[in-house]
């Protein structure tokens, strides 16, 4: 591996502007310079999807209008000494085989370098990997055709301070099979030149986190460490989110093992103060030595996000203070005041409301406590913040026990209805605190965060005041309960267009919440078993049983063995990164595996079917385990099957634990079983 090249070069941190949509004005890319200095980060990456000349119209030249902006841009960069990358994007349309295409791609980032830039980057995401007739004549694979244009490019521009290359398959969910056996990969990891750089998003698109042996995996394919694009932030995709929370599940153990973090945050320009900031911190943060949770509770580093995010809110605020447009003149503290000007000139004649008059309108300065609101309310792509998560809850709660609210009116003492109330109370007060943020927010001196804010917290404070309003009603508060959803709503009674009806339709994924469905952990593979799984399976199997040391012949461990072979579409494994950790098995006919009349005839006519469950401790989503077990239900309910059995032996209390957290299967209770039996089962 190559890792020496890089090791003596400067970790690159900093900013990608790579979403799509509108792109960020030269005035804000100006901004983000000043702060990228001011908080110890060094790159920039010119990559907006949407700039025509960066990918559509790839090889048109620009002009000098656009030359001379670029210049001024290149020149700031350099003068806040952040190390400007131009990106471009020609995957879209360029044959690779044909000369002229190279030579206008060396010809467009010429005129680049004659700006003054002197690093560079091509991208070949989110492109059709099918390749033409001429370039299938050419090349042996879409991997060899990219790295012969890449590294012909990377010459003709003469020892480029950094150069960096997106590969197609950028993150490990698009490595097929796997990122270790990805041809794809290899190619690149074997043919790019040593001196050009590879972006990586880690294993998904947006990653949840991203782990060092994740990183140590893809850097011996690779042949070198990767910088990371970095879309933990990115909002382009869903214009209903935005994300304010800190760079988090990232352990700093990371960052010797990495070239560097390119952060490609929210589309909105201002709101990503946070993102940045935070990841600044997290660039600054020393290594420590100890494990890290992947909680977000980085023991053992000195990055702390919570604690980052308290920092970034508290430079935050100060900036909220900053009036920044001529007509904020009564602004609250915190303010500064501006001295009157020749062309505008002082008023003198200020409203200063009489006796008995309505006082003028005034709003209390944004507080830490406001901002941080905010930020949990728009906190990160995989969580939502702490508060958040707990109005979720006691909405959850208030709704499924509102009959203690109808109990309340008639009396009043009894314990569960004083409880209502209480917790009713204090879900008013939670969103009492997002209006009255909103209001101190709608006041705020600098309009610009304001306006790149608004949408999102209008439309949350909408979403909240339905939800405060609906419990009121529960509460027996007017408007009585049904007059909350009216008949004959006003336009915002159909929130979320016609997107939000498509969405409701669609049986999983369009009621999928982080509230109920949290990410997996990690990243799992539910599969068929074939007969070469036999081992590891029977492996497994004895794993968990010598752990609840109780020795009960089951019908079941007959299908594990082998001895009998598992249904149609009945034998589905599950595996982590380490391999093998859970499987479901099972028989539609349960009686055919039977030796003697094991169990009553009653229970099998309503449940017929017979499945084997194991799933290993290391595995704590429940969802992925869910996901197993309905994919093999549902092939027994396809074949006919009405119910379905499974036998576990009594000691095995963690496995019965876990099952009845699911909310699959039920115990059964059924009479005359052999002592430390328990069955647990479900209809199908
Ligand atoms: C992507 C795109 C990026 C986009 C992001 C989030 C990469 C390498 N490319 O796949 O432009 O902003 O998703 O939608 O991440």
């Amino acid at each position: 591996m190559s890792e020496t090249t890089n090791s003596s070069k400067m970790f690159l941190s900093g900013v990608v502007e790579g979403f799509y949509g509108r792109p960020w004005t030269m005035e804000q890319r100006k901004a983000l310079f000043r702060r990228e200095q001011k908080w110890g980060l060094n790159t920039y990456l010119y990559a907006p999807k949407d700039d025509y000349k960066h990918r559509m119209y790839w090889r048109e030249l620009y002009t000098s209008e656009e030359a001379e902006q670029l210049i001024t841009l290149i020149s700031a960069a350099k003068e806040h000494n952040v190390e400007f990358i131009y990106a471009i994007s020609p995957g879209l349309d360029i044959t690779f085989s044909n000369p002229k295409e190279v030579a206008a791609l060396k010809r467009k980032l010429s005129q680049v370098c004659g700006f003054g830039c002197r690093s560079f980057a091509l991208l070949f995401d989110d492109i059709e990997t099918e390749m033409c007739a001429a370039d299938k004549e050419a090349f042996s694979s879409f991997a060899h055709a990219q790295v012969d244009i890449t590294n012909q490019v990377f010459q003709h521009l003469q020892d480029p301070n950094t150069f960096l290359f997106c590969p197609t398959d950028y993150c490990a969910a698009f490595c097929t099979p796997s990122v270790r056996e990805s041809s794809y990969l290899h190619t690149v990891g074997e043919k790019l030149l040593p001196g050009i750089d590879i972006l990586w998003t880690g294993p998904k698109v947006v990653s949840n986190d991203i782990s060092v042996e994740s990183i140590v995996e893809v850097s011996s394919v690779l042949r070198r460490p990767p910088v990371i694009w970095d879309n933990i932030h990115a909002n382009d995709y869903d214009p209903q989110r935005l994300f304010l929370g800190p760079f988090k599940n990232r352990p700093t153990e990371l960052i010797p093992k990495l070239r560097g973090v390119l952060t490609n945050p929210n589309c909105e320009f201002e709101p990503n103060f946070v993102a940045v900031h935070t990841l600044a911190t997290w660039c600054k943060s020393s290594t420590g030595q100890k494990d890290v949770s992947m909680d977000g509770e980085d023991q053992g580093s000195d990055y702390n996000p919570q604690e980052a995010l308290r920092l970034a809110l508290t430079d935050w605020l100060i900036e909220f203070g900053m009036a920044d447009q001529p007509d904020v003149s009564r602004a609250g503290s915190g303010c500064p005041k501006r001295e009157p000007s020749e062309e505008e000139p002082m008023q003198t004649d200020e409203y200063v409301p009489g006796p008995g008059e309505n006082p003028l309108y005034t709003a209390e300065p944004l507080t830490l406590e406001d901002l941080t609101l905010l930020s949990e309310l728009f906190y990160l792509p995989y969580e939502h913040g702490p508060t958040a998560l707990s109005m979720l809850r006691e909405l959850q709660w208030l709704r499924g026990n509102s009959s203690a609210a109808v109990f309340d009116s008639v009396a009043p003492e009894n314990a569960k209805a004083k409880e209502w109330r209480e917790r009713a109370e204090r879900f008013d007060d939670m969103c009492a605190a997002v209006v009255q943020m909103f209001n101190r927010l709608s006041n705020v001196p600098n309009r610009t965060i304001l306006y790149d804010l608004y949408n999102y917290i209008c439309d949350i404070k909408s979403g909240v005041s339905l939800a405060r309003t609906f419990v009121s009603s529960l509460g027996g508060c007017n408007p009585p309960h049904c007059q909350v959803i009216n008949n004959d709503p006003e336009p915002w009674g159909f929130r979320g267009g016609l997107s939000g009806e498509f969405q409701r339709m669609l049986p999983c994924h369009g009621n999928r919440d982080l509230f109920r469905t949290p990410p997996a952990t990690r990243v799992y593979t539910i599969r068929p078993s074939i007969s070469k799984d036999k081992s590891e399976v029977l492996r497994l199997s004895k794993e968990m049983q010598s752990e609840t040391l109780q020795q009960v012949t089951l019908i079941g461990d007959r299908l594990v063995d082998g001895q009998l072979s598992p249904s149609n579409h009945c034998d589905l494994l599950l595996e982590d990164e380490t391999g093998l950790c859970g499987f479901a098995f099972a028989l539609t006919d349960a009686k055919t595996a039977m030796i003697k009349s094991q169990y009553p005839e009653m229970m099998l006519r309503d449940f017929p079917s017979l499945m084997a469950i194991q799933i290993h401790p290391r595995v704590p989503d429940p969802n992925i385990v869910k996901q197993l077990i309905s994919n093999v239900l549902s092939s027994l309910k396809e074949s006919g099957s009405n119910g379905v059995f499974c036998e576990f032996r009594s000691s095995d209390k963690r496995m019965l634990n876990f099952l009845r957290t699911l909310g699959l299967l039920h115990v059964l209770n059924v009479e005359g079983l052999q002592p430390g039996l328990v069955l647990m089962g479900t209809k199908l």
